[in-house]
């Protein structure tokens, strides 16, 4: 096994923004500890471990309440290090699963069980071997009610995948914007095309997330913000937010998760937005029963 990198900062500063009350992280992921839950043979990084302890500590220090925990593809279909700091955050955490296609119905009413809400689809090929379309359009049929899928795909491959996003009975929720090329700014080609794949259905959600992925420049990301900014103004009611600790493959040009928080202000300027990017919005994908009929409804 390659050595085991660490792709976190060691001492995030404190943000300077202040996430309103009940604040949800709904990007980000754990790794192992491996004692307990080892990588998957087919993990194309090997990471330190990054457990439910320092996701939790981290979620304190920069002022959230709740996290929505993302599988990471060094896990594979074993989503037993997802569960696991799932049970152990006092209800504050809930996931999105990777399955395998020919998961039962009985293991997908386990995974329910275990505070999943969601299967995600990896279409990135230095991260998974292959991501079969006609098999995940047969496991996105069977889903639990109340689910959706969440989708990670690079935007070279968007025009490609509209078929098959189109046969998803269930809402879709697009990770870090399908990666578009955020030099472009918010009128470039990638933006443009992301807009036609929202306007094409209404329950299309996307995470406005990874300036340290996005923007080819350093922090505080001028580029992302310009970009994304009229994007999260424009449909509001349907797009997340999430650090994505502990920052995956990151080997060099680690962020400070506090500058990660720092950009929120930036892409959401009223308290309105902040509202709804961080609370109102992952709280009807994540827990609609704590909402009322009238917030669940626009799910
Ligand atoms: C992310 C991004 C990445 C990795 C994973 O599951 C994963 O391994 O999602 C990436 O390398 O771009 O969302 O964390």
């Amino acid at each position: 096994m390659s050595a085991r990198i660490r792709s976190w900062h060691s001492a995030p500063s404190r943000p300077g923004y202040v996430p309103p009350a009940g604040a949800i992280d709904a990007h980000c992921h754990v790794f192992g500890p491996m004692s307990e839950f080892p990588f998957s043979p087919k993990a194309k990084y090997h990471p330190q471990d990054a457990g439910p302890d320092m996701l939790f500590a981290l979620r304190d220090h920069l002022g959230f309440s709740r996290n929505v925990i993302v599988q990471a593809s060094c896990h594979g279909t074993d989503n037993g290090a997802t569960l696991n700091a799932i049970a152990k955050s006092d209800g504050k955490a809930r996931g999105v699963a990777v399955v395998d296609p020919d998961i039962s119905d009985e293991g997908l009413a386990q995974l329910h069980e275990g505070g999943i809400r969601g299967v995600r689809f990896n279409f990135l090929k230095r991260l998974v071997d292959d991501a079969p379309k006609d098999k995940f359009i047969e496991v996105a049929r069977r889903l639990p009610a109340g689910w959706h899928v969440v989708i990670y795909f690079e935007a070279d491959i968007l025009e490609e995948l509209r078929p098959f996003m189109d046969a998803i009975p269930v809402p879709l929720v697009i990770d870090h914007m399908g990666r578009p090329d955020v030099s472009q700014g918010p009128d470039g080609e990638d933006m443009k095309a992301f807009r036609r794949l929202l306007d094409s259905r209404g329950d299309i959600w996307f995470k406005a997330t990874c300036p340290d992925r996005l923007d080819p420049g350093q922090s505080p990301w001028d580029m992302f913000s310009h970009a994304v900014a009229p994007l999260v103004e424009a449909y509001q009611d349907r797009v997340l937010w999430g650090t994505d600790w502990p920052h995956p493959n990151m080997e060099s040009n680690i962020p400070d998760d506090g500058d990660i928080v720092d950009m929120i202000p930036r892409i959401a300027p009223t308290a309105a937005l902040q509202h709804k990017l961080l609370v109102a919005n992952p709280m009807k994908l994540y827990w609609p029963e704590e909402l009322g009929s009238r917030e669940r409804s626009s799910v």
